[in-house]
């Protein structure tokens, strides 16, 4: 956990200076925790050095735990954030159920939370202030719209690599992409399982699916990240596949190594996800401690689909920013 030692004194003087709501709490006198779900892949690693950036920018005591992917990780430390008083808890959920309880001793805490990145299922949407998130379901479906019209020419068997089991954007990109190839009675998932979102974890998941589907030609792969589809592509090169050419290949997040691929003519979709999810929440924070005044439910951030045609400049653009 990344801290900035601060005096009790000092911390209980702008607890008292921010109170419930109103106070003159500003980005400086900001104390805020953020529970993040790990290093588990480029992007996630590039959220969290914006997220630094962006509590920087705002003179904010940011306070980074990394759960290492466990969800109990990320309860204990929110818990940890509600001993410490902080003004503010930004949670990035590894999964989508099971923060009922945690949350509910935020709110008794009087701290609110806002989601960055992953949403959760609950019956009570009190329990957080907003969700900075993309639309992850649309995110599944441009992915999916873009092989029915890529492979509208052929009998078309797509290996899934799904993301961490039970997180939204796991479940929401499976939805948006079935839903995109429903009416494309050539394009048929002939092998579905998870990546946990890591390189290492598909690349033995996709060579298994290689040896599994024996001779069916594989002619596509949809990864729920792109850093499961870079593990992808280097098993089907090690099994003497064409990436990117006899096999067609869309995955999610639009970070440089996808580019680096496409370019390398062996990727052939990414559909973008900012890393900068902590500056808009930052933000909401500031205003609700300054005015008391509740942000809309949802923040939605940008989708857009990058296909080779734009690769080696988006590389060159993007290699230093990760
Ligand atoms: C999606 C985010 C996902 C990324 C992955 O918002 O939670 O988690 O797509 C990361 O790269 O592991």
């Amino acid at each position: 956990m990344k801290r900035i030692g601060l005096t009790i004194a000092g911390l209980a003087g702008m607890l008292g200076a921010c109170g419930q709501g109103g106070g003159s709490a500003s980005g400086e006198e900001m104390v805020v925790g953020f529970s993040q779900i790990g290093s588990e892949s480029g992007w996630r690693t590039a959220e969290t050095n914006a997220a630094r950036k962006a509590a920087e920018e705002r003179q904010v005591d940011l306070r980074i735990s990394d759960a290492q992917q466990r969800q109990e990780n990320q309860i204990k430390a929110i818990r940890a954030f509600i001993a410490q008083g902080v003004h503010g808890i930004l949670l990035a959920p590894v999964v989508a159920t099971g923060w009922e309880q945690v949350l509910k001793e935020a709110k008794a805490a009087n701290i609110p939370v806002i989601l960055v990145d992953r949403q959760i299922e609950t019956a009570d949407p009190s329990l957080y202030l907003s969700a900075v998130t993309s639309d992850q379901v649309l995110e599944g479906r441009t992915a999916g719209e873009w092989l029915t019209k890529t492979a509208a020419d052929r009998d078309c068997p797509v290996v899934e690599l799904q993301g961490t089991v039970g997180s939204s954007p796991a479940i929401a990109r499976k939805k948006g992409f079935d839903e995109a190839i429903a009416k494309s009675s050539n394009i048929k998932i002939v092998r579905s399982q998870s990546g946990d979102f890591t390189r290492a974890r598909a690349k033995e998941v996709m060579e298994s699916a290689i040896k599994s589907l024996g001779g069916t030609r594989i002619c596509a792969v949809y990864a729920h990240n792109d850093d499961m589809m870079i593990g992808a592509i280097q098993a089907m090169k090690e099994a003497g596949l064409k990436p990117g050419k006899d096999v067609l290949t869309v995955s999610i997040d639009g970070v440089p190594d996808i580019f680096k691929a496409m370019a390398d003519g062996e990727a052939n979709a990414t559909v973008e996800l900012t890393p900068e999810m902590v500056g808009p929440a930052l933000d909401m924070l500031v205003t609700y401690k300054k005015d008391g005044k509740a942000p809309p439910k949802w923040h939605q951030t940008p989708t857009k689909l990058y296909l080779p045609d734009t690769a080696a400049a988006e590389y060159e653009r993007r290699k230093n920013l990760y």
